[in-house]
């Protein structure tokens, strides 16, 4: 069964005036869209078709002749990553257990964000910034082009979109203030606190 573009979980208007109806429009309608049509052209009538996307990511990470089938299905998981991790009236403060393993980890919420914050912007070119559950332990990560923690052995909890599509119409070239506003303004800590205690 072919892959299809899954729906946003909020209207494309939800995010304002954080992250625009006119991003959503173009970064879900059509930059996501198209890895999801690309990645089942790639598939098809391959031993791949009808595999999992995390199945998929899996086996084609090392083997570079399957690098575009790799990065179309690690961009279809990653964007819907992505939009599952903000909400309509999201930031705040975390709160339980979740609130309790970020302070450990980090020192607190500031010295998480900062950590986030520094990863996102220091990722050179395309990417991603992520918190993960690696070891026990949440950690900040970054990864290149469509590369996800999944393949690295870790689990992930949350991710920012730093390709310059995902803010260039709201923020123009200003990575910072876009990674700023995802942390203060956009984030879903239920969300990141589900993955969590489905990863203990
Ligand atoms: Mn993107």
């Amino acid at each position: 069964m072919a892959f299809e573009l899954p729906p946003l979980p909020y209207p494309k208007d939800g995010l304002e005036p954080h992250m625009s109806a006119k991003t959503l429009e173009f970064h879900h309608g059509k930059h996501h869209k198209a890895y999801v049509d690309t990645l089942n052209k790639l598939v098809q009538d391959t031993p791949l078709a009808g595999q999992s996307l995390e199945q998929i990511i899996k086996a084609t990470a090392k083997d570079e002749s399957k690098t575009p089938i790799f990065n179309n299905a690690g961009q279809v998981w990653n964007h819907t990553f992505f939009w599952n991790g903000m909400k309509p009236r999201g930031g705040g403060a975390p709160s339980g257990d979740l609130a309790k393993r970020i302070d450990q980890a980090f020192g607190g919420l500031d010295k998480f964000k900062e950590q986030f914050k520094q990863a996102a912007t220091t990722q050179f070119g395309s990417g991603w910034a992520w918190l993960v559950l690696d070891g026990g332990t949440l950690k900040v990560t970054k990864t290149a082009n469509a590369m996800n923690p999944l393949v690295q052995g870790g689990t992930p909890l949350l991710t920012c979109d730093v390709w310059e599509h995902a803010y260039y119409l709201d923020f123009q070239n200003r990575r910072p203030d876009f990674v700023q506003t995802f942390l203060d303004h956009l984030v879903s800590w239920d969300f990141v606190a589900k993955n969590l205690s489905g990863a203990h």
